[in-house]
């Protein structure tokens, strides 16, 4: 549990300080007015930085969001199961490749967010450090995980910087997809016999904090969302977001019969608001720093990718590497 103080560092904002005034008040105006930021349209330092951390943290999570899915690729039920979950795996990897064409375009280089994603140094979602140990524990990813993205990236798509809006609304057009077959999945499990059902309902019960911290911490906790909201980048804040998902998702979850396991969640007929449990942000920062279930057998996969496609990228940079094989 979070105690007063904040658990995440504080923002630079003096960095603004040596930014020149005329041009950031025109920069602020054009967001202001609606208009998208392009990459060579003049930005301040502290937008295109934390620009590149966000979108770099979005791509890597995308890629590594991919592993706990993958894995059941050969165990999903059934030949339909096993092609829309290779499908779904396979447009993950690619929203990786648009967010990272759309970081690189603030001029951080691909390869060097790989390395900082494989060294540690950069993070990535929260919620793919947790072991899928069951078929149901993919379906609730494929559906309550991607809803809460989408409820996240429907948002900032209408945000300032072109390149990330026009890379979230394709992930948006393809999200739709997966949660549609994330939903039919678990309305499978939840009408199905009762050992379905147990195992649906244990999943539940697993990844709901993490869920909940996928949103990011409390707004007062939030070190970044007063600068993105100003500057448009997030359209919506962390508490708001988590809510939006709350009022979308829960009736749909007790109208399968399962259960929420918050005895506090209930939504407040006065203010609108969904009531609930503060989850463990102390658990929430442990597993963003490193120190979660999977972090290090999901970075070590990433390590692995890393080395053997090493080859490749020789052989491409340099076709007359060792690497290639002439032709006749
Ligand atoms: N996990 O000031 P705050 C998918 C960090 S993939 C880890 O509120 P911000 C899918 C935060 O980075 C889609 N870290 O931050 C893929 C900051 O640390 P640093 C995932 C988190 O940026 C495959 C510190 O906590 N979606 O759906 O204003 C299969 C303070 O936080 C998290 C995105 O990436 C977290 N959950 O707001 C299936 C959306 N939350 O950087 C599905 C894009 C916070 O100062 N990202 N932190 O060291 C965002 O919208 C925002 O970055 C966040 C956080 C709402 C996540």
């Amino acid at each position: 549990m979070y105690g007063g103080g904040n658990l995440f560092e504080t923002p630079k904002l003096d960095e603004l300080r040596n930014e020149d005034p005329i041009k950031l008040k025109e920069f602020e105006d054009r967001i202001e007015r609606g208009e998208k930021i392009e990459p060579n349209d003049w930005m301040p330092a502290l937008y295109r930085k934390q620009l590149i951390r966000m979108i770099e943290q979005h791509a890597h999570s995308e890629i590594i969001g991919a592993l706990p899915e993958g894995t059941w690729i050969t165990r999903a039920p059934g030949f339909k199961r096993k092609m829309s979950l290779m499908a779904k795996v396979q447009d993950e990897v690619g929203h990786a490749q648009l967010l990272y064409s759309a970081a690189e375009t603030l001029g951080k280089s691909r390869e060097q967010m790989i390395d900082d994603l494989i060294s540690g140094k950069s993070k990535y979602s929260n919620i793919f450090n947790y072991p899928t140990f069951t078929w149901a524990d993919c379906c609730f990813i494929s559906w309550l995980v991607d809803a809460g993205a989408i409820v996240n990236q429907t948002a900032n798509a209408r945000g300032s910087y072109g390149p990330y809006c026009r890379a979230l609304d394709r992930i948006c057009a393809e999200e739709s997809f997966h949660l549609k077959y994330g939903h039919h999945c678990v309305i499978h499990l939840a009408t199905g016999t009762p050992k379905q059902r147990k195992m649906m309902q244990e999943a539940i019960d697993r990844w709901w904090e993490p869920l909940m911290h996928f949103f990011g911490p409390p707004d007062k906790l939030s070190v970044h969302t007063e600068t993105l909201v100003k500057w448009k980048v997030k359209m919506a804040t962390n508490d708001e977001n988590r809510q939006q998902f709350l009022d979308m998702y829960v009736p749909k979850i007790w109208e399968l019969g399962l259960t929420i396991p918050d005895p506090n969640l209930k939504k407040n007929a006065e203010t609108g608001l969904w009531e609930y449990t503060e989850p463990d942000w102390a658990e929430f920062k442990r597993v963003i720093n490193g120190d979660g279930p999977c972090n290090k057998e999901r970075l070590a996969v990433r390590r692995v990718a890393e080395e053997r496609g090493e080859w490749v990228r020789q052989a491409m940079l340099a076709p007359q590497s060792k690497y290639v094989v002439p032709l006749a």
